[in-house]
């Protein structure tokens, strides 16, 4: 393990997502936030990991699921919330929502609804960057329900016959919203692909984040220093139902239970109790606490989008200046 402080700056990471999504499930059920909202509880050491093996300036490309990953990346809080809100404040300006979330300065570049209609972006992305040679990587999330769309497929193809640098992560939580893998998947192993595109591959359950730097970080490094893809699945967990409208009824209490002791969150919590850093767990908790009421806060009190972003924003305005 890392030095303790690092651990300790992931696990304030980690609480963030968790607290911040929390926290947008009861908004949620107040009537605060319209439309979908898919919580990203369980995974969120992958968003942290990845965070940290990437560099500042390299692309981030991910499904409706992308709370996580934007909060990772630096979205701050209080622009993530606002989005939720559908505030102009916002990361989105208050007009994409939970899954349209977008943070240019931060190089998160969505956040999309379409299940794996992404993943070509990122292959354009990674084109870009290597045709321009500024040595930027792409890294690009979609589900294990996203792994048999064509698109997906496509994407795969074209990064790998050009040698994109771009690395493609199939975060399998195991349930396409209420269908398990089992009723998707012919092949369970989605990385057994990756010899059909002629790339490198990766798999791992992921217990934490340092896992998730180690491993993603090869593949970044690939791509950075050769410009060759990756395909990597990380076997993860959701503790929530697919979306707020979900009651989860397809999976038993046991098992989602089975899969709360090993959370990652929850494990480096307990590491870091016993390492004796009880009293900084408590101060990085209430620090926590209070950025994610002030998002709240801030959220409630900011405005609506007004009439003016209806030129900039919508085909007919955009043409009709
Ligand atoms: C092309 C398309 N088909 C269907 C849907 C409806 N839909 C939304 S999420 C989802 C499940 C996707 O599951 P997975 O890819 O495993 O991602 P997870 O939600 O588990 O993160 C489906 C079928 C959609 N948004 N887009
Ligand atoms: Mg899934």
């Amino acid at each position: 393990m890392k030095d303790q402080d690092t651990q300790l700056g992931f696990y304030r990471q980690m609480q963030v997502i968790r607290r911040f999504e929390e926290e947008a499930a009861r908004a949620y059920a107040q009537g605060k936030i319209g439309g979908f909202l898919h919580l990203y509880i369980g995974q969120e050491a992958i968003a942290v990991g990845t965070a940290a093996a990437l560099n500042a300036d390299d692309y981030l490309i991910t499904t409706y699921r992308d709370h996580g990953h934007a909060l990772a990346r630096g979205t701050t809080a209080r622009a993530a919330m606002a989005e939720l809100f559908g505030k102009v404040t916002g990361c989105s300006k208050g007009l994409g929502g939970s899954m349209h979330f977008f943070d240019a300065e931060h190089n998160m570049l969505g956040g999309y609804g379409i299940v794996g209609g992404h993943l070509p972006l990122a292959a354009g992305t990674a084109f870009a960057s290597k045709y321009r040679g500024d040595g930027r990587v792409t890294i690009v999330f979609f589900g294990d329900g996203a792994a048999s769309i064509g698109d997906c497929h496509e994407a795969m193809c074209l990064a790998a016959l050009w040698k994109l640098p771009v690395v493609f992560v199939c975060e399998n939580n195991q349930y396409s919203m209420g269908t398990p893998l089992s009723r998707t998947l012919a092949v369970a192993d989605v990385t057994k692909r990756a010899a059909g595109y002629g790339m490198p591959s990766d798999r791992f359950e992921c217990e934490s984040v340092n896992q998730v730097i180690e491993r993603f970080g090869k593949a970044i490094k690939r791509a950075r220093e050769t410009s060759e893809p990756s395909l990597i699945e990380v076997l993860t967990y959701r503790h929530r139902g697919h979306s707020m409208s979900d009651p989860g009824k397809y999976r038993t209490s046991e098992e989602v239970d089975e899969y709360k002791k090993k959370d990652p969150l929850f494990v480096l919590r307990t590491h870091l109790e016993k390492a004796g850093l009880a009293d900084k767990l408590t101060a990085a908790d209430e620090s926590v606490e209070q950025e994610i009421a002030d998002a709240v806060k801030f959220a409630d009190d900011s405005a609506e989008p007004g009439p003016e972003l209806l030129a900039p924003t919508t085909y007919k305005g955009a043409f009709a200046r």
